[in-house]
């Protein structure tokens, strides 16, 4: 018996975006702001985005302004913005695109606002892997690993981690892993020289095509040329050909890149201060080992303290657990904790501003404040 119908999807032309990647959760993101309404619009992924206006592919670079209200939006909440790595609906309009909507995202990474009236910033959106640089020459800094693999879990994007400029370690390299990996449970760790090409085919073997990877890292970590060397081009300019008059950063804008083996790369600015998410389970995650051995202490709610039956602070006489390991879980969970307080202190004020501006009551309440 013959199955005609058998390979028809697998003789279907690949679509047009699939190499951005487009997939079925994106598709329905798109159908549900674009079906039925009056405007023909079309899928468009943002490549880099700047004030007002977006550098987008849809696959052919274009450049698309915010539509009046996505700008409206954007301005009442700067999370709300385009970012790079965005599925956007666009419109023409004369001769040129407009962005109509932004389409349901899915892996942000958030750098949490925690100044008073700072709002959260869209990193990178819709990624599914987060590719930490730690450069192999500089400690490695363990306490900031752990920040970044916070950052990185709260996203819901699964984190890998290459220690980079690995040829400089030397000897030292496998001691420098190692010690990486003790403080990174649940990512993959690839040590990688961007000079030699170490640990490059590896790493690449695990570039899923369509999958979105962000590079995070500091500044001068060698993400950019962990990207170039991976795409076997320059597609990102390097801290080499730098004027270093102009700053630190040498990459100063985000910027989405197909890579050769279809998976697509953002390159982002390195990240000086990493403040820790407001939504714990980040931190959770990333210490899912100290989250273990305290479902084993004796009381619930045992503080790891000096309670009896403690099994965080046995594991720490016992050597099992490092104490700095233990006293970065205690600190990066109290960040966490003042993070939330203060967003949702923001979140807030913000609520009754809007409750003053929007109603009768709310303006009458204002009046009174100020005597009138
Ligand atoms: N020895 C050695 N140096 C490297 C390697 N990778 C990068 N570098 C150097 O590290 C410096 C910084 O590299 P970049 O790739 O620009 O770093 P970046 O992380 O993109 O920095 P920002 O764009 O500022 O965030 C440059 O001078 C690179 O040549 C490597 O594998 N080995
Ligand atoms: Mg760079
Ligand atoms: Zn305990």
């Amino acid at each position: 018996m013959s199955h005609p119908s058998t390979n028809t999807s697998e003789e279907l032309p690949a679509h047009p975006l699939a190499g951005l990647g487009w997939n079925a959760r994106v598709e329905a993101a798109f159908d549900a702001v674009a079906l039925g309404g009056p405007d023909v619009l079309l899928p468009a992924r943002v490549s880099e985005a700047r004030r007002g206006a977006v550098g987008v592919r849809m696959p052919n670079h274009e450049t698309a302004t915010l539509s009046p209200t996505v700008r409206r939006a954007a301005e009442a909440d700067p999370f709300t913005a385009p970012t790079s790595g965005d599925w956007v609906a666009v419109r023409r309009s004369g001769d040129t695109w407009l962005v109509e909507a932004v389409l349901e995202r899915s892996g942000t990474l958030v750098r949490q606002g925690v100044a008073k009236d700072s709002h959260d910033q869209a990193l990178a959106a819709n990624v599914d892997a987060v590719l930490i640089c730690e450069a192999a020459d500089q400690g490695p800094n363990v306490g900031r690993l752990e920040r970044f693999l916070s950052l990185a879990w709260t996203s819901g994007a699964a984190p890998v981690v290459a220690v980079t400029k690995a040829e400089l370690a030397g000897d030292r390299l496998p001691e420098v892993v190692e010690l990486v990996a003790s403080v990174t449970t649940g990512a993959e760790v690839h040590a990688v020289s961007a000079h030699t090409g170490l640990g490059l085919e590896a790493l690449a073997a695990q570039l899923r095509p369509g999958a979105t990877w962000v590079l995070l890292g500091t500044s001068g970590a060698g993400k950019s040329s962990l990207l170039n060397a991976l795409a076997g081009r320059t597609a990102m300019e390097t801290g080499e050909i730098r004027d270093d008059r102009r700053g630190r950063h040498t990459t100063t804008h985000r910027q989405l890149i197909p890579m050769p083996g279809g998976a697509l790369f953002l390159d982002i600015p390195g990240v000086r201060r990493i403040d820790v998410p407001g939504d714990g389970t980040g931190v959770d995650r990333t210490f899912s080992d100290v989250n273990e051995l305290a479902d084993r202490c004796r009381f619930r709610d045992c503080s790891h303290g000096t309670e009896p039956g403690c099994a965080v602070r046995a594991a720490v006489d016992e050597g099992e657990l490092d104490s700095g390991r233990l006293e970065r879980w205690f600190r990066l969970r109290r960040e966490a904790e003042w993070n939330r307080s203060r967003s949702d202190a923001r979140v807030r004020a913000e609520r009754r501003k809007e409750w003053k501006r929007n109603t009768r009551e709310g303006r009458e309440a204002g009046r009174l404040k100020r005597g009138h």
